[in-house]
């Protein structure tokens, strides 16, 4: 018996890397109501290539399919419009699964100095960010990579692939072609686990155009809790179980009034927290 790490899913198949050989092997079956995903950490059985049982995770995202991450890399380009109702969901997404969001705005060869700043001045109180070129560079995130395993989402086009080909040269992935991205094909169809060094692995994932609520396990009520741009100001509502939606005498509005909260982040919330009681009611009452 063997214990390795799960890089690559396709199908019925677990290809599974272990002392620097890969393994495809198949899975018991009572592993299969669990799920087996791309960066499980497992047992497996070397000769009869079958994988036996699968270690405690430490976070688990079901989009991108990921498990045991420590960061997730949120890439927005120029080109295609940047999705913010999908990056913040993604944000959330990250941050009740134990895991650091990245922003990482792509194509930086290509794109104006007030796309930089409008992020900026969107998510600097948010989420730490990053400006790069998977054409031309890329120092930036090659030092965040370091001794932590990360994985891109994000939607398609947006260059992920490209960054994972200037990460790790020798991948050769292929890359979408721009003039089609308006016909919503994804080049990069399954997710892929890439070790740079002993410590650190980059994994390469398919994009999505959106993120369901359904996915964000948040009680509508406590979703402020997932704002850190909100949190210095919630302290200083009347109600204690303000919302920030309809409430008086509220802190978060204010801010946002006064310009020291962002408008778009204050009204996708909005949008998120209507999405989320919906659900919550759908389910439980
Ligand atoms: N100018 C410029 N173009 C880029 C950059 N990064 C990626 N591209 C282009 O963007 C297009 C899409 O890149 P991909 O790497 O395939 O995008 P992806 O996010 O992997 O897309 P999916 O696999 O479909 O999810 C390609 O034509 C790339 O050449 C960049 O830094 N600058
Ligand atoms: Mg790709
Ligand atoms: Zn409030």
């Amino acid at each position: 018996m063997k214990k390795g790490i799960v890089i690559k899913k396709l199908a019925d198949k677990f290809w599974v890397k272990s002392d620097n050989l890969t393994y495809v092997c198949a899975s018991k079956k009572n592993l299969k109501t669990m799920g087996l995903y791309v960066g499980d950490y497992v047992c497996f059985d070397e000769f009869q290539n079958q994988v036996l049982s699968i270690e405690k995770r430490s976070s688990l995202l079901i989009r991108p399919p990921i498990a045991n991450i420590d960061q997730l890399l949120i890439v927005v380009a120029p080109i295609p419009k940047p999705d913010l109702l999908l990056v913040d969901k993604l944000i959330l997404f990250a941050f009740t699964n134990n895991i650091e969001p990245i922003l990482c705005i792509n194509k930086n060869d290509i794109v104006q100095e007030s796309f930089v700043d409008d992020f900026t001045s969107a998510y600097k109180n948010v989420v730490n960010i990053i400006n790069i070129s998977a054409h031309k560079n890329i120092d930036e995130l090659l030092k965040i990579l370091k001794g932590k395993v990360s994985a891109f989402a994000g939607q398609s086009a947006v260059g992920k692939s490209s960054l994972t080909n200037a990460i790790l040269p020798d991948l050769c992935l292929e890359v979408g072609d721009i003039s089609k991205i308006e016909r919503g094909r994804n080049t990069t169809r399954h997710t892929q686990l890439y070790e740079i060094d002993d410590n650190s692995f980059i994994a390469d994932t398919s994009g999505f155009n959106s993120l369901d609520e359904k996915y964000l396990t948040i009680n509508y009520e406590e979703l402020d809790k997932y704002y850190p741009d909100f949190i210095k100001y919630i302290s200083g509502c009347k109600f204690r179980s303000c919302n920030h939606i309809n409430e008086t005498n509220c802190c978060v509005k204010t801010a946002v009034k006064n310009g020291e909260i962002d408008l778009g982040r204050y009204n996708r919330y909005k949008i998120i927290y209507e999405n989320l009681k919906k659900e919550w009611e759908r389910k439980y009452d």
